[in-house]
């Protein structure tokens, strides 16, 4: 069997026996312990010196990190990964900034992480890279003359491709992806985007077989591979009575009706178009006044980035105005928590959830909503009210699917979402278990896995 090789931009902190990590770090760890394999990344630190730091070993998992200096991490971190292609990814083209420099930054960054590996790579070895950070990964392997199987998933979405090409490098930045044997997408609708630049704007031609496409004198497989979570774990963690306290805790100071939403702070989550929603809402539906809380867990990220340091601004006068306007002496509407929680006090706080807004104006696929969904009582399940331009609405078909643009119709799938009939809700609920239990993280993998062997079928 082959070793597995895992690539991406940070690695995760993991310590021996930790079963708590989200998404990402939760399959590509269950992959590694049980085949055992190498885990190579950013150590997130930032140095003058950049010999690779020395390897650590958990288990059967080995994991190497370098650091980046101060420039790399400007350019290749800051500058083009989340300056240029972050916001393009998700359609915010206006966020976008684009300097040739940092993009030479970025193709530098990913050239360093390849000399870093190839001396660790055996022949046999499988390469697995992640997401947006590493779309010239491959290419650089290969001119250190690695020729195994190299996958990229993409854990963004890839958009239309006259969205794409507003970023002025995007010929090399395809040019570079089609260096993967496996490209794996969250949705079928980024796959097809892919292939539509790629015939369209490089000549491909695509084959019959295993969604390929022949390009640049080659042939590299593309899929869809939703990225799940692990439903039972996520229940349990949700159950466990010693987690449970803070949030029973919480919820009779709450009174009826809690309201949730949890997001890495970032402007493609929408934060600031559901806030809005909210306030309508409040507005339309009096009723509703002194009963309802709308907590939203927004952990800061990137907050080095001018737009991050924006919609953070922008959110803390939205929360402060708008419970300004509507909070009594013994009721705020809106709670926002602007800092992280551990896993397992927010496992329960999804269980106590009447309903969860997840809201983004684009997503990969969104972990909160199926974190959401695996958390609820099947006996007395909340509700998910979704966007449907997030990867995960094309699976939780069975959710409140809304428009994020639409305030109104936000406004009105929250009402709706707190009158739903229990047997509503329970059909609901099932239904996107259903599909969750068959699209595991296990099938995330192992499917992903398989295609990058090539005896996938
Ligand atoms: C990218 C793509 C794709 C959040 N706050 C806290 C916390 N979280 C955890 C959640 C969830 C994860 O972080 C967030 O995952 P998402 O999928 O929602 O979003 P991104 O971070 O943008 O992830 C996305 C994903 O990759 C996987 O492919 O779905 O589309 O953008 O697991 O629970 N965890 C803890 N404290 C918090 O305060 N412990």
């Amino acid at each position: 069997m082959s070793r597995l090789v895992v690539v991406s931009n940070r690695v995760a902190p993991i310590q021996e026996g930790e079963a708590t990590a989200g998404g990402l770090a939760a399959g590509v760890l269950d992959a590694l312990k049980q085949k055992g394999g190498l885990w190579f990344g950013w150590s997130g630190e930032i140095s003058a010196g950049l010999e690779p730091k020395p390897e650590r070993t958990v288990g059967p998992i080995s994991l190497f990190t370098i650091d980046l200096s101060r420039q790399d991490y400007d350019e290749f971190y800051r500058g083009f990964a989340n300056g240029t292609l972050w916001p393009v990814l998700h359609y915010q083209i206006g966020l976008g900034r684009f300097e040739w420099a940092e993009f030479e930054g970025y193709r530098r960054v990913n050239g360093l992480f390849a000399a870093a590996l190839t001396p660790l790579i055996r022949p046999d070895d499988l390469i697995w890279v992640h997401d947006y950070h590493l779309l010239c990964l491959a290419g650089a392997l290969r001119a250190n003359g690695v020729s195994n199987r190299i996958g990229l998933f993409l854990h963004t979405p890839f958009p239309a491709p006259d969205v794409f090409m507003t970023i002025p490098s995007h010929a090399s930045l395809i040019q570079a992806m089609c260096a993967y044997d496996l490209l794996g997408f969250q949705t079928e609708t980024d796959r097809t985007a892919f292939i539509d630049y790629v015939v369209r704007h490089a000549n491909g031609v695509p084959t019959a077989i295993d969604d390929a496409v022949a390009v640049f004198g080659r042939v590299v497989r593309t899929g869809v591979y939703p990225i799940g979570v692990h439903v039972e774990d996520v229940r349990a963690q949700a159950e466990t009575p010693i987690n449970r306290r803070q949030a029973t805790r919480m919820r009779a100071n709450l009174l009826e009706g809690l309201i949730l939403s949890v997001d890495r702070l970032d402007y493609s989550k929408g934060l600031r178009q559901r806030f809005a929603a909210f306030e309508r809402f409040l507005a339309d539906n009096p009723a509703r006044h002194g009963l309802v809380t709308f907590m939203q867990i927004a952990p800061p990220s990137r907050s080095d980035i001018e737009t991050y340091q924006r919609i953070r601004r922008e959110l803390e006068g939205e929360a402060g105005r708008i419970n300004g306007r509507f909070a009594e002496v013994d009721w705020v509407p809106l709670r926002y928590l602007n800092r992280s929680f551990p896993r397992n006090v927010l496992m329960p706080l999804y269980a106590e959830a009447q309903a969860c807004l997840v809201t983004p104006l684009r997503d990969g696929m969104n972990l909160v909503a199926k974190e959401y969904v695996a958390a609820q009582d099947p006996e007395d399940p909340g509700v998910l009210i979704l966007s449907e331009f997030a990867g995960a609405a094309r699976e939780l078909d069975a959710a409140l699917l809304i428009n994020p643009y639409d305030e109104a119709g936000m406004a009105q799938a929250i009402e709706q979402a707190l009158s739903m009939p229990l047997e509503e809700r329970q059909d609901r609920h099932q239904a996107m278990l259903t599909v969750m239990r068959t699209n595991s993280l296990e099938r995330w993998r192992d499917r992903f896995e398989a295609d990058l062997v090539g005896d996938g079928g």
